[in-house]
């Protein structure tokens, strides 16, 4: 079940880390600002083109940096624990930081339809909140997907990586096994009743049974993790880049790789956490408001999910740690849920077309 006492202990740590974190990229986020004035974050490394991602290359990867910077001078003052508070301490009752999902949740009312069918979406979307949902804002989000009534969440970071299911009516934890150290957890499926969580720069994805999430097994490959989904017949799988690889489930051997590429045929780097649905694949860009909607066997993209106002009031903005990254689709509401990283909030969100 939920540990406070372990919750407590990591909000404490991240919260006294946070402060020179805070320093450091609002510094980069200066930095970039004077070399783009269309995009504040950084771009990883490792990653191509893209037209619509300036080239910031210089500046460091946030995942990369945060950890290691974070560690190194934990010092906090209590004027900015105060800034800092976060309804994490007590999810279940704290509904003040978490848009009150009382008053507008609908999705158990008039709106459910119970196992809609699946649409391929083509276009531009934006996004309509159904209900907002609280979130644990300690969890660095890295993989969301839902398993029945349950959605199954991992999270990032050395030290602070975990998996957990996690209620998504109450955002209470539900349960949760912490990863190793020395492991930077990344995203997570389920493929035929067992999880499977990528690491980020560790070559290894590790198996844990969903009953108690304990780990029974790792396989390895070549690179980088972040996102993955499974459609009932393969593995997607992002590293950063804009290739997308499609692996075999019971083995995770590599079956083929596609270039993923927008509607001018530029590339479309910084994949990240990924949701299959249907015979597409979505894929939040990191560092970006943007879900792209992926044809996994061309690489096209299909349609893309302008989501930018969902950014909440505890994501400070062109912070590139508190970005969007968590996608689950409901199958029994064709909703989708998302959240980002550190976010308090996870809103229940159903796609619009846009006009014109
Ligand atoms: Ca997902």
């Amino acid at each position: 079940m939920f540990s406070t006492k372990l919750t407590s202990s990591r909000a404490n740590t991240r919260r006294g880390l946070r402060t020179p974190l805070l320093i450091v990229l609002s510094a980069a986020t200066l930095f970039i600002a004077s070399c783009s004035s269309d995009l504040a974050e950084p771009t990883p490394p490792d990653v191509g083109s893209s037209a619509e991602i300036p080239d910031t290359a210089e500046t460091p990867d946030p995942a990369d940096t945060s950890p290691e910077t974070a560690d190194a001078s934990p010092e906090t003052t209590p004027a900015d624990q105060a800034a800092q508070a976060t309804p994490a301490d007590d999810l279940s009752t704290d509904e003040s930081a978490t848009g009150d999902p009382q008053t507008t949740d609908e999705s158990n009312t008039t709106d459910a339809t119970p196992d809609v069918a699946i649409e391929r979406l083509n276009g531009a979307y934006t996004v309509e909140i159904v209900s907002t949902r609280p979130h644990d804002a300690n969890a660095y989000t890295q993989g969301l997907e839902f398993d029945g009534d349950r959605l199954l969440e991992t999270t990032g970071l050395y030290g602070e990586s975990d998996r957990r299911w996690i209620d998504p009516v109450t955002g209470d934890v539900l349960e949760i096994v912490d990863l190793p150290d020395e492991l930077f957890g990344e995203g997570v499926t389920v493929v035929d009743g067992e999880i499977r969580q990528l690491t980020w720069k560790a070559g290894v994805v590790l198996s844990a049974a969903p009953d108690t999430l304990i780990e029974t097994g790792r396989d390895n490959y070549a690179g980088e993790g972040w996102g993955l989904c499974f459609d009932g017949t393969q593995l997607a799988m992002s590293d950063g880049s804009s290739t997308l690889t499609l692996r075999d489930p019971a083995t995770f051997d590599a079956t083929s790789t596609v270039t993923v590429v927008d509607a001018a045929g530029q590339p479309v780097t910084r994949l990240n956490e990924l949701e299959c649905v249907g015979d597409q694949v979505l894929a939040n860009v990191y560092g970006l408001d943007t879900i792209v909607v992926i044809n996994p066997t061309s690489g096209a993209v299909d349609a893309t999910i302008d989501a930018a106002s969902l950014r909440p009031s505890n994501a400070p903005a062109d912070d590139f740690n508190y970005v969007l990254n968590g996608i689950a689709f409901d199958e029994a509401t064709g909703h989708y849920f998302l959240t980002g990283k550190w976010w308090d909030v996870m809103y229940e969100v159903r796609l619009v077309p846009q006009a014109n």
